[in-house]
């Protein structure tokens, strides 16, 4: 008998045909996704009713959502593609504009960038720009510019060819804390919220900003809460379901996915009352340290929660270090409050900072908050700034008995096997270390 079609991710190929798409392409991919998401989130029991609304935003994830986009660019909203959580958001949404992340997560355009960008370098660059060059991403075709940032060696030097495909403009960010670090990156806001006004032909003012702020506030109060209720055992959602969350904050229209996160929220809060949960009450509890995994890299979080165990925190920067950190919402002069965001963005613990002892302490603090048994700290192939903080990370691990695991590894399915036995070995471990 013929199998019924896999959850559809809605083709929409009038928009797709316009962008510039490669349909044939796309079609496949389209096809590969919706395959993928029913295997991997729609198989999971007892998920909570709200990730209903998440579902429905990646079955809209090349439609609904990019017709949006398409309307607010016709408004004149400035539509804006980021690569990094350094990128002030808060002024974006203050001119109106949307910020959409275009990290790649996908093995499947690595190919179209290796046929340009060396082989040697991260797959979440590699995975992003092989979407712009080979068309087959909606929101890389719909955004006006990129703004791209100088954290790693990757990233800077590929918007340079990057350019050459879409408008790349590039935000310098400092490499260390001292005081004149500050001051550059001061500066370098103030930079950027000229070339956005220059860009969009509106002015930013103190009012506008504020608004920014408290808009993106609220979606980083609310992820915040959601990570709350996955300290309680037995968590009352997966940490798959969690992870995409976090992704979908990326391109959600923000104000519609606060109220979604925080309506999910109030189900959590009843399930933790009623001690219900999505896994066993003896599932080991483990959290996930290191590089960000993008939209659609959920290879950890499914080879984990596959074998029994849960994920209850992500310290990423798809993950905790996008959210941990708000601006005061007092009113003040344009100054004051571009002196406030910057004190906050200031507080991103990234491993391209050195030294970058905080994010030690709060990888432990993450560990206690989350009520871990274990963490995998988990690094992308070739990102040098995260796979030699490992050591750093292991070590504060080693010194206080918490199980850890280092896993280095791309989207490519070939390790999986490896990874597996791996972390079952870890498991079991934990599992001993109980009885
Ligand atoms: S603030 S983590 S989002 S830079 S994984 S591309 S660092 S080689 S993603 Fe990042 Fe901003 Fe830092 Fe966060 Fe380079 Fe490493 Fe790849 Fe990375």
């Amino acid at each position: 008998m013929e199998r019924e079609a896999y959850f559809e991710i809605k083709p929409y190929p009038h928009i797709w045909k316009e962008l510039g798409i490669n349909l044939e392409r796309f079609e496949k991919m389209r096809c590969v996704l919706g395959e993928i998401y029913e295997k991997q989130f729609l198989s999971q029991k007892n998920r909570p009713k709200g990730m209903e609304y998440f579902d429905w935003i990646i079955s809209e994830i090349h439609g609904g959502r990019i017709v949006e986009i398409l309307e607010a660019k016709k408004e004149g909203r400035p539509v804006v593609g980021t690569f990094c959580i350094f990128i002030p958001e808060e002024v974006i949404v203050g001119l109106g504009g949307l910020c959409i992340g275009l990290c790649g997560g996908s093995p499947g355009t690595i190919p179209d960038a290796e046929k340009i960008l060396p082989r040697n370098i991260c797959p979440m660059v590699k995975s992003a720009f092989g979407f712009k060059v080979a068309q087959v991403c909606p929101y890389f075709q719909s955004v006006d510019f990129v703004y791209g940032e100088t954290t790693c060696d990757a990233k800077k030097k590929t918007w340079e060819i990057l350019n050459d495909y879409v408008p790349t403009y590039v935000m310098e960010i400092p490499q260390t804390k001292r005081y004149h670090n500050r001051a550059l990156w001061l500066e370098e806001v103030k930079l950027f919220v000229e070339k956005m006004e220059n860009l969009t032909g509106k002015k930013l003012t103190k009012e506008a900003l504020l608004e920014g702020i408290k808009i993106v506030n609220a979606k980083r109060r609310a992820l915040q809460r959601l990570n709350y209720y996955r300290s309680f055992n037995p968590p009352p959602i997966s940490g798959k379901d969690c992870l995409l969350i976090e992704q979908i904050s990326f391109y959600d229209d923000p104000v519609r996915f606060t109220q979604k996160v925080e309506e999910l929220c109030e189900e959590l809060e009843e399930r933790v009352k009623r001690g219900e949960g999505v896994a066993d009450p003896q599932a080991v509890r483990i959290m996930i340290a290191g590089t960000p995994m993008a939209l659609p890299n959920w290879k950890i979080h499914n080879i984990v929660e596959g074998l029994g165990a849960v994920i209850v925190n992500e310290e990423s920067c798809i993950g905790t270090r996008y959210f941990k950190d708000l601006i005061p919402e007092e009113d003040g002069t344009l100054e004051e409050l571009l002196e406030r965001l910057v004190d906050r963005y200031m507080k991103i613990d990234c491993a391209c900072f050195t030294p970058n002892d905080e994010r030690i302490s709060q990888v432990l603090k993450e560990y206690e908050d989350s009520r871990a048994e274990g963490i995998i700290y988990y690094s992308l192939s070739f990102c040098h700034t995260y796979n030699i903080e490992a050591i750093k990370i292991q070590r504060a691990c080693e010194a206080r008995g918490i199980p850890y695991l280092f896993i280095e590894t791309d989207y490519s399915p070939e390790d999986i096997g490896q990874i597996q036995t791996r972390i079952e070995a870890m498991l079991e471990t934990i599992r001993e270390r109980r009885a």
